[in-house]
């Protein structure tokens, strides 16, 4: 077997390990994070348990940590009160991002992680498998029900050789990316082997399987080997460490194979991750703006590289560069050893150990400008700046490019950087409350701004309705459901946060939605990219969206849909596609018994002509969708 079939087998709570096949997993641990936990929380006390059963369930509060206005603190208290009341550990603000901290503090070789962020599978570079979801699903493991989803194909990624001077782990992702493209990772997962393993920390695969979710792949994963040992040891959790690799004879569904000493520096142009060009062919653009953080580069030997860069040196006048380390942990090291005197004295402006300006909290690029980020996405408008361009780089890149205030390839810097990884990291846990025994009555604190939870009805027998909007492929979560510090700060308000929903593309979709009583919205190819967050269900929902007809779906967006009782549906002959029209009324029959049997046409009362659509939904998910959604569903069948 392969590592993913190791963990998977050792998990498997129902179905067989055939790539496709629903399959059941046991789930070990999971996280939770401020944007999408305050809707997990509320759904777990739906469910009605008193206290989480997994081995260790964490709330970590990092995406949104302003606090302007009320509504966030508010959402933060609410968050320690029902961690508290769940059993779970909480992970205050300040202390850090859910992923950075999640591989330092707690994560497990061959542990099944669930996370409500889609770059849960950071931690697959400890050889955990860790996939992300929406927030109904992690509820749902917190509750101690296994969680669904199709068994994966699992592609060999082989790393030969050493990394040439100056590539970074950033520059293999962006590799894989340029190969496979967005869409190239939708139901595998990527594991990685060969002996330019051996070259890469810890962090370092974390940064690659990190971005695997921007392959829209359903996991990515690293053997875990000497180096997870001593990371683990550096971190005082040698116990933890257990070695993990492939059989010899281990088949793979598909093998992609990397040289590394071949790389060089690489960027993603905006708006999309999977625009990989050499860093040396766009140099010498002007920058305006430069971020170092994010999940993907914010550890320890990430920012003490970009402080041996900048040291002694200053950034350039015309660029604005802002420092968020991916801890506490990393800052409080950095700090101890002057490396933050470093970044400061050369002009970075230091921001909280927090997501950040990676989601368009704060720091949005100035009109039409141009900012290199080392973050993982680059969807248009992500940065709250709507024509800014957004590169996505390695540290290097990024460092190299603020002094001087133009694109460049960090291997203009002469000699390469090595920093060694510590020890001993500084470990300090004071900031992750534990949960109380078992036993107290605690209340769960709410603010105004915590609103309930909408609530799909039983699928009808019959859908007609209007086209409400019809969108390209690629569309991301971000344009369904933008985020940014004003509209996070409305993530347990549904009514409120749904007047935005597709605002990016079209302002007046709220209000139409509401006036013609729901709709459908029609898109092409990996509709849903990006992120789990379940908003981008639950405000169409809330509009009254009855069906989403597509090209294809990404993952956890599909899934997300099925939670809510939304019904998503995929062209059979992708060409009609074409012939449908905003406006156009679109008619289904006999939903209920079509579904079952997969044979679902879609009627056009304009063109007259009748679409075969097809759905990849498990008998499961039909299930699920006829009772409403999946809160109904375990109401109903636990
Ligand atoms: C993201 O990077 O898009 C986010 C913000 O972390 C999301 C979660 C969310 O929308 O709250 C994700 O990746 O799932
Ligand atoms: Fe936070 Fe950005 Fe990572 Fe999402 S991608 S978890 S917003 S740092």
């Amino acid at each position: 077997m392969n590592i993913t079939q190791k963990i998977i087998s050792a998990h498997l709570a129902e179905g067989v390990m055939t790539p496709g096949q629903e399959i059941a997993l046991k789930i070990d641990q999971t996280l939770t994070q401020d944007a999408t936990g305050t809707m997990a929380y509320l759904e777990f006390e739906a469910i009605g348990l008193p206290r989480v059963k997994t081995e260790l369930s964490v709330s970590y509060v990092d995406h949104n940590t302003l606090q302007v206005g009320f509504e966030n603190a508010d959402d933060h208290r609410f968050l320690q009160s029902a961690a508290a009341k769940f059993g779970v550990y909480f992970s205050r603000m300040g202390n850090g991002i859910c992923h950075q901290v999640h591989l330092e503090r707690f994560g497990k070789p061959g542990k099944t992680l669930l996370g409500s962020d889609s770059h849960t599978p950071t931690c697959g570079g400890l050889g955990m498998l860790a996939i992300g979801a929406g927030g109904l699903d992690v509820a749902t493991a917190m509750a101690g029900y296994p969680f669904y989803v199709k068994m994966p194909g699992v592609v060999n990624i082989r790393l030969h050789g050493r990394p040439a001077p100056w590539v970074a782990a950033k520059d293999i992702i962006l590799e894989v990316l340029r190969r496979l493209t967005v869409k190239g990772g939708v139901g595998k997962v990527m594991e990685y082997t060969g002996e330019g393993v051996a070259y890469l920390s810890v962090p370092e695969r974390a940064t690659i399987t990190n971005m695997g979710a921007e392959l829209g792949a359903t996991s990515s994963i690293f053997p875990a080997d000497e180096a997870t040992r001593q990371f683990l040891a550096a971190q005082g959790r040698e116990q933890d460490f257990t070695p993990l690799q492939p059989d010899p004879d281990a088949a793979y569904d598909e093998i992609v194979d990397i040289d590394l000493s071949a790389l060089e520096p690489l960027l993603a142009l905006p708006h999309m991750p999977d625009r990989v060009v050499k860093v040396a062919e766009v140099a010498g653009r002007p920058v305006n703006q430069v971020f170092i953080g994010s999940c993907t580069n914010s550890s320890y030997t990430d920012l003490m590289k970009v402080a041996a860069i900048l040291k002694g040196r200053m950034v350039d006048p015309g660029v604005s560069l802002v420092v968020a380390p991916g801890s506490r942990q990393v800052l409080t090291a950095l700090a101890a050893n002057g490396a933050l005197a470093e970044l400061v004295s050369a002009g970075a402006r230091i921001l909280e150990c927090a997501c950040g300006p990676c989601v368009g909290v704060g720091q949005s690029p100035v009109s039409a400008g141009v900012s290199l980020r080392t973050s993982n996405r680059n969807f248009e408008g992500r940065s709250g700046t709507a024509d800014a361009e957004i590169y996505l780089v390695s540290c290097e890149t990024a460092a190299a490019s603020a002094l001087a205030g133009v694109i460049t390839d960090p291997r203009e810097l002469g000699e390469p950087i090595q920093v060694a990884m510590p020890d001993k990291f500084p470990v300090d846990d004071r900031m992750i409350i534990p949960p109380p025994p078992a036993g107290a009555e605690l209340p769960l604190v709410m603010g105004p701004n915590i609103k309930p939870l909408p609530v799909a009805a039983p699928l009808a027998e019959q859908i007609e309705a209007a086209v409400l909007l019809k969108v390209g492929d690629n569309i991301t979560t971000d344009h369904i459901m933008p985020a940014g510090a004003t509209i996070l700060a409305l993530r347990s308000n549904i009514p409120a946060i749904s007047m935005h929903c597709f605002c990016a593309v079209d302002q007046t979709f709220p209000q139409q939605a509401l006036e013609a009583g729901g709709g459908i919205i029609v898109g092409g190819l990996n509709y849903g990219q990006g992120s789990s967050r379940e908003h981008a269900a639950l405000a169409p929902l809330y509009l009254g969206v009855k069906t989403v007809l597509v090209k294809s779906f990404a993952r956890i967006h599909m899934q997300n849909l099925v939670n809510f009782g939304l019904l998503p549906l995929t062209f059979a002959d992708e060409a009609d596609y074409d012939d449908i029209q905003p406006g156009d009324s679109l008619i289904i029959d006999d939903l209920r018994a079509a579904l079952s049997a997969n044979k679902v046409q879609v009627r056009n009362g304009r063109s007259g002509k009748t679409y075969p659509v097809r759905h990849s939904l498990s008998g499961r998910q039909i299930e699920i969708l006829l009772a409403g959604g999946l809160l109904k569903y375990v109401e109903k069948n636990v």
